[in-house]
């Protein structure tokens, strides 16, 4: 997904940043004006109904074809299996797509991770979609869509999660990317699907919650040298290191690796744990097993396991995400976890996610990321992660809420 990478949250570019969103109410946003999302002006207005702005179309009145572009570009549909076509989109990202606010890092994903991200169960490769120049093909521009089920209280609701929005550097504030959205847009709603759920760093309308990234140091010295973090006050290099340090190995008896054999136990226990919030996602067996089984340097999952009866109790799991460090001598890369979705019933929630952070560190991480999304807050500062200055902020499309949620009310992880 999108989002400010992170770090210290005292700054005076965030400070400036937070004021600017907090007064952003009375913002016109041209595009956003005349899409069916919760409107600014309808914060807080409690008489209208929960559930679609706007009843679908019959498909027969979709467009059918492509929306227009500058006369110098033309739509492709990306086929991720195509080696040369996964390497372009990787490319396009790592030195286009989201930054921090002071431009110190940038996303990295993996191919490995977009292929994985891109073909969950039942996905549509035309949501896959690129701008490319005329003359040169080169790919200049980028969004995704895959499907997915999304329960909002006590309805499922089958959407689109829109992502890797963007658009090169050389070609921004043209206008492009409202196209690109109409297009995705036209394109999901070809396969008889209305709502859709997308992450991003900034505020548009409207948030159905704002969440806060939150890090855990795993390789303090590296975080401080590249500027990701800074020495607190009244301490030195090697009392931070030690504040930082970690078991060598997990805790918990009967925690181990996540395989095959787990998915229908895994699949039960995350959907008795993600009932309990507003908005989740409905994962059935395919979906746990493409989204959470292990696969190296993309998705790392853990169970615990009870030594007596073999009854899966807990799990954790988390992404791999690297950014690129902009302009450092030393380093090239950040090495980051992001704490996916994790399920204690048995071993305390703490207990788990200093394990997921022993395992993390074992695997020569960084850093360990987590949003204060489900009951993560019980956890993040004890197990000493500190503020980021990130905000992501989350979005339904063609669905309202009637109020704002509380970051522990949603059960959701975009990557
Ligand atoms: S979030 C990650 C977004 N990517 C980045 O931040 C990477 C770096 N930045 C860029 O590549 C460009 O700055 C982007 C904007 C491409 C972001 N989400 O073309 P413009 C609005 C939604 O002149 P540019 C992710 O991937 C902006 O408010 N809208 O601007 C999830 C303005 O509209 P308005 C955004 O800077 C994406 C208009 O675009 C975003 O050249 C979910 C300006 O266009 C943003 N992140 O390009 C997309 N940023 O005037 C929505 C700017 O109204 C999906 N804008 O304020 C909606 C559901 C669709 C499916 C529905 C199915 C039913």
């Amino acid at each position: 997904d999108s989002n400010p990478i992170v770090k210290d949250d005292s700054s005076l570019e965030t400070i400036v940043r937070k004021f600017q969103d907090s007064i952003s109410v009375g913002d016109r946003h041209k595009f956003w004006e005349t899409q069916p999302v919760g409107q600014f002006k309808d914060r807080g207005n409690t008489s209208l109904p929960e559930g679609p702005i706007e009843p679908p179309t019959p498909l027969s009145e979709v467009k059918q074809e492509p929306y227009n572009l500058p006369s110098a570009y033309e739509w492709t549909t990306c086929d991720l299996n195509l080696a040369e076509t996964c390497n372009e989109v990787y490319t396009l990202l790592k030195n286009n797509y989201v930054e921090d606010d002071e431009n110190m890092f940038r996303f990295n994903y993996s191919q490995e991770f977009l292929r994985w991200a891109l073909h969950p169960p039942g996905y549509y490769k035309s949501w896959h979609i690129g701008v490319r120049a005329k003359t040169s093909k080169k790919l200049v521009a980028f969004i995704t869509g895959v499907p997915a089920r999304i329960r909002v209280r006590d309805e499922v609701v089958k959407m689109a999660e829109i992502n890797f929005l963007c658009v090169h550097k050389k070609l921004r504030s043209k206008r492009l990317a409202p196209v690109m959205i109409k297009e995705v847009t036209r394109r999901v709603h070809l396969e008889d699907i209305w709502q859709a759920a997308y992450t991003a760093g900034v505020v548009l309308p409207t948030p159905i919650t704002t969440c806060q990234y939150w890090h855990r140091s795993l390789n303090p010295k590296k975080l401080i040298d590249v500027g990701f973090s800074r020495l607190g006050v009244r301490m030195t290099m090697s009392r931070t290191i030690k504040l930082y340090k970690l078991p060598d190995s997990p805790a918990t008896p009967g925690f181990r690796k996540m395989e095959l054999r787990d998915v229908p136990a895994v699949t039960r226990l995350l959907r008795n744990y993600l009932s309990q919030f507003v908005v989740a996602p409905d994962f059935d067996e395919n979906d746990v097993e493409h989204l959470l089984l292990p696969k190296e340097d993309v998705v790392d999952s853990f169970l615990v396991e009870s030594p007596e009866n073999h009854e899966v109790t807990d799990f954790c799991s988390f992404y791999t995400l690297p950014s690129s460090i902009l302009g450092n001598q030393t380093y090239s890369t950040l090495k980051a976890a992001y704490s996916y979705y994790n399920v204690s019933t048995k071993t305390p929630l703490l207990q788990l996610m200093n394990d997921a952070l022993i395992v993390a560190k074992q695997k020569q991480f960084d850093v360990f990321n987590a949003l204060d999304v489900m009951q993560n807050e019980s956890f993040l500062r004890e197990l000493k992660f500190g503020p980021g200055d990130g905000q992501l902020h989350y979005y339904l499309y063609n669905y309202r809420i009637r109020q704002e949620l509380k970051p522990s009310e949603l059960g959701l992880v975009l990557l």
